[in-house]
């Protein structure tokens, strides 16, 4: 085995908050029980060809049933924190009209079991699993789905907003535009990318008016948003490729960031779209720049683009997750400072950074040293922008179990935890070790 790069706790804050993440439609399964509603994910499930292994999230982790014993699990591994997400059609099956009692029970006990576990709740309201009673008029794209957004997030908060210490609005809500409505590569699987921004800039504006709704109620959890950031790179040092590599950082990034920060669309990516710019109505733009409590960003690689349409990244295989994604971490640092040099931030949470790869169980073991050094190395990075002055509160390895990787199905093994499905036996990986040893090091200067 390789040795993974030592970094020490006790090299970041004491009151820095280290966590495992994970969300409801990827682990739970139980997608019909106890009146829960069908999502946008189980109905796109169904589509031929959409899931690489044809599966879907009908019993996903059974987290439904084992949930105490993944709690315990967390619990193990020393951790302040869990990140969840909180299934809309789980407490609410149609979207909008009466609340399902069963549902909101499961997310009652789990609070209560992370609570009573000295684990703090990090919870997401909306990790992609849409009501498909929303979906039939017209969802995301739909203006009417906003004020179902809100009502639902202040439905939350009156059953659990004094037992959460955090609320993220949505988890990336560039994936649920652009995978979701321009590639068409996950849920709903719509094609355009008119309607894409449309959905991205009703995200915003539900994430807004759900902060301060949250906020006139008097929540004291902390309120904020997850995006997922890579940096961009030019292939080439020249001007084309410099070009292209800011266009990039701007249609993934900063058209998410710059609402949210400064309160307007960035006029680079406003004119590169052309025609397919959202309609936005008068005062919409003050609204989603509601104060942030904290941002969410989950990082896992950069992106390098060319000017040259025949140019290809070529990574070679050692550099590269299961997912063919780049294992880049100084792009973790880049990103960081560059956010830091740029705009007024608030305080920054890593909401997510892992690895998937191809694991083999070896005699009940899971020697996954590539993970390892994978999430040390990204820990090296956060640290070198901590020290030079980014502000960063906390950071959630992705994933705490393997699980249902969206488009990819089971194919993909995210978890620190492996997970073997026909038994839903939990292995603890080398990495989960790693973890506690590390999170057990608390400030223990020799
Ligand atoms: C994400 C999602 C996760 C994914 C992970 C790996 O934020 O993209 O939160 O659900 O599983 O990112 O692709």
């Amino acid at each position: 085995m390789t040795h993974a790069t030592p970094i020490r706790r006790d090299t970041f804050p004491n009151d820095f908050v280290w966590g495992v993440a994970t969300s409801a439609f990827q682990i739970e399964g139980a997608s019909e029980a106890d009146g829960k509603g069908t999502s946008i994910w189980d109905d796109f499930c169904r589509l031929p060809n959409a899931i690489a292994d044809s599966s879907n999230g009908t019993v996903a982790c059974d987290h439904y049933s084992k949930w105490e014993s993944d709690l315990d699990l967390v619990s193990s591994l020393g951790v302040d924190a869990y990140r969840f997400s909180i299934s809309w059609p789980r407490v609410q099956p149609k979207g909008s009209g009466k609340f399902n009692e069963t549902g909101f029970a499961f997310y009652d006990r789990l609070i209560d079991g992370m609570l009573a576990r000295g684990l703090k709740p990090y919870c997401t309201l909306n990790h992609w699993d849409l009501p498909s009673g929303l979906q039939t008029s017209g969802g995301w794209s739909n203006r009417d789905t906003v004020q179902r957004f809100v009502d639902y997030a202040c439905e939350v908060n009156s059953r659990f907003g004094n037992r959460l210490v955090s609320i993220c609005t949505h988890n990336e809500p560039w994936v649920i535009a652009v995978l979701g409505h321009q590639t068409g590569s996950f849920a709903p699987g719509a094609t355009s990318r008119l309607l894409a921004m449309q959905v991205a800039h009703n995200l915003l504006l539900s994430h807004g008016l759900t902060v301060t709704a949250l906020r006139q109620l008097g929540c004291k959890a902390s309120l904020g948003i997850v995006l997922n950031m890579s940096p961009s790179e030019g292939a080439q040092p020249n001007a084309a490729d410099t070009a292209m590599a800011e266009l990039e950082f701007g249609i993934n990034v900063r058209w998410y960031l710059e609402p949210l920060l400064l309160g307007n669309y960035p006029s680079d990516v406003w004119k590169h779209l052309s025609t397919d710019v959202p309609t936005v109505a008068a005062g919409d733009m003050d609204c989603i720049c509601a104060p942030l409590d904290f941002l969410g960003i989950n990082y896992y690689m950069r992106t390098v683009v060319s000017a040259d349409p025949t140019w290809k990244q070529r990574v070679p295989p050692e550099n590269c997750t299961d997912m063919g994604w780049e294992i880049y971490p100084q792009g973790l640092s880049q990103l960081l400072l560059r956010l830091h040099h740029d705009y007024d931030l608030p305080p920054i949470v890593i909401t997510e950074n892992g690895a998937a790869f191809q694991d083999e169980v070896n005699e009940g073991s899971v020697h996954d040293s590539r993970r390892q050094e994978y999430l040390a190395s990204h820990l090296i990075a956060l640290n070198n922008a901590m020290h030079q002055g980014v502000r960063v509160d906390g950071y959630f390895i992705w994933s705490l179990l393997d699980n249902f990787e969206w488009s990819s199905g089971y194919t993909k093994r995210f978890g620190i935890v492996h997970v073997d499905y026909p038994s839903q036996q939990r292995i603890l990986k080398d990495s989960a070790y790693w973890y506690r040893d590390f999170c057990n090091k608390k400030n223990s200067r020799k």
